[in-house]
């Protein structure tokens, strides 16, 4: 490089810089294969593209490798990942079987949405044989159109999907968890796992192009602890993606469970689970969850009362019989309420141990 510039070609330089310092140029990267290998041979993989996108560092010198991301980045995917049907093109399997990096800069990973603006889907998928798959720790990100499944693990803690913990106002959006692009089911644990980050997003309160769906968790479906003002709108629980097909027959679970920071003192502070309603009694408006669960004499649920008054769910819980048989949706089923804390409550001394885990 030649050190010594015109003073003019310098300060054009400088300018230039200065003109693109605000909100740091974010970059690009789009992932190109459904590999999961971090070599410097031309592919530029989901594990490789958090990486570039957390350390603003190219993944390789190769071409076909990701890009350097710079500051709040977007992960996207390749035309190649193109959603429902095509065989396993769009699946990213886990190998080995270990959960990808940490978000831990600002970065939007979005699929994309390869459905219709009222029946999304995602476009690409990850497989984890059984591992966590990706946590993220990093502000105002996004995750959008990824279906996740196979978090199936038990072993230490109750693995999970998608985990965020000091992510606040994350956004996530048209993501399918327990299902694969292909319709089969494979059930996550713990779908997602939120901690100790306020206003979060899961899904819309007025764009069904944005609707989550946790079709099966064979555990919790979405946990929330310590996150005030989370806003939880639009979704499909228990169900596959058609919004009527129930899946909670083959994976009993608790669908939404709301946990405080240390089970004393005050639940969260403004969590709105659906509504609130345009004011017809029992409809399923737009930002209304589709919620299904197993009948209560499925659970082998020992209730006490907490100090708000909510349902708890015992620590010591027995594990609940598996049913075999769907039941259909019916309007009871349906959350539609502008109440907020809306959803099951369960004791943070609870089974999993995911807000505990290192980050990293
Ligand atoms: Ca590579
Ligand atoms: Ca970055």
């Amino acid at each position: 490089m030649n050190r010594i510039r015109p003073l003019a070609a310098l300060a054009g330089s400088l300018g230039l810089l200065l003109a693109a310092a605000p909100g740091a140029s974010a970059a690009t990267i789009t992932v190109n294969s459904t590999a999961d290998t971090t070599l410097d041979t031309g592919t530029c993989t989901l594990r490789e593209a958090i990486v570039a996108a957390n350390t603003d560092t190219a993944s390789g010198a190769t071409g076909g490798e990701c890009a350097a991301g710079s500051g709040a980045d977007t992960i996207n995917f390749s035309a190649a990942f193109d959603g429902p049907g095509g065989g396993t093109s769009d699946t990213i399997a886990l190998a080995p079987a270990t959960s990808l990096p940490s978000v831990t800069e600002q970065a939007a990973i979005d699929g994309g949405n390869c459905g219709t603006a009222t029946a999304p889907e995602p476009c690409a998928a990850i497989d984890a044989a059984g591992a966590d798959i990706l946590q993220v720790t990093a502000d105002d990100s996004t995750v959008r159109g990824l279906a996740f499944k196979g978090a199936s693990d038990t072993t230490g803690h109750d693995s999970f999907a998608l985990a965020f913990s000091t992510a606040n106002r994350l956004s996530i959006r048209n993501n399918w968890f327990g299902v694969g692009l292909d319709g089969s089911l494979e059930a996550n644990r713990i779908s997602v796992a939120g901690v100790a980050s306020d206003d979060v997003v899961v899904g819309s309160a007025t764009s069904a192009a944005d609707r989550n769906v946790f079709a099966a968790s064979a555990f919790v479906g979405l946990s929330l602890k310590n996150t005030d003002r989370a806003r939880v709108q639009g979704n499909y629980f228990g169900t596959l993606a058609d919004g009527t097909t129930a899946t909670t027959g083959t994976f009993p679970t608790q669908q939404i469970m709301l946990m405080s920071d240390n089970g004393v003192g005050g639940i969260q502070v403004g969590t709105l689970i659906g509504g609130p309603e345009a004011g017809v009694p029992g409809a399923c408006e737009a930002p209304c969850n589709v919620i299904v669960a197993a009948p209560a004499t499925s659970r082998s649920v020992a209730p006490t009362t907490s100090p708000s008054g909510a349902t708890r769910r015992a620590a010591t819980t027995p594990p609940r019989s598996p049913r075999t048989a769907a039941r259909p949706i019916s309007m009871s089923s349906r959350t539609s309420s502008g109440s907020t804390r809306r959803g099951r409550f369960a004791s943070p001394t609870g089974p999993s141990t995911w807000g505990k885990r290192p980050v990293g």
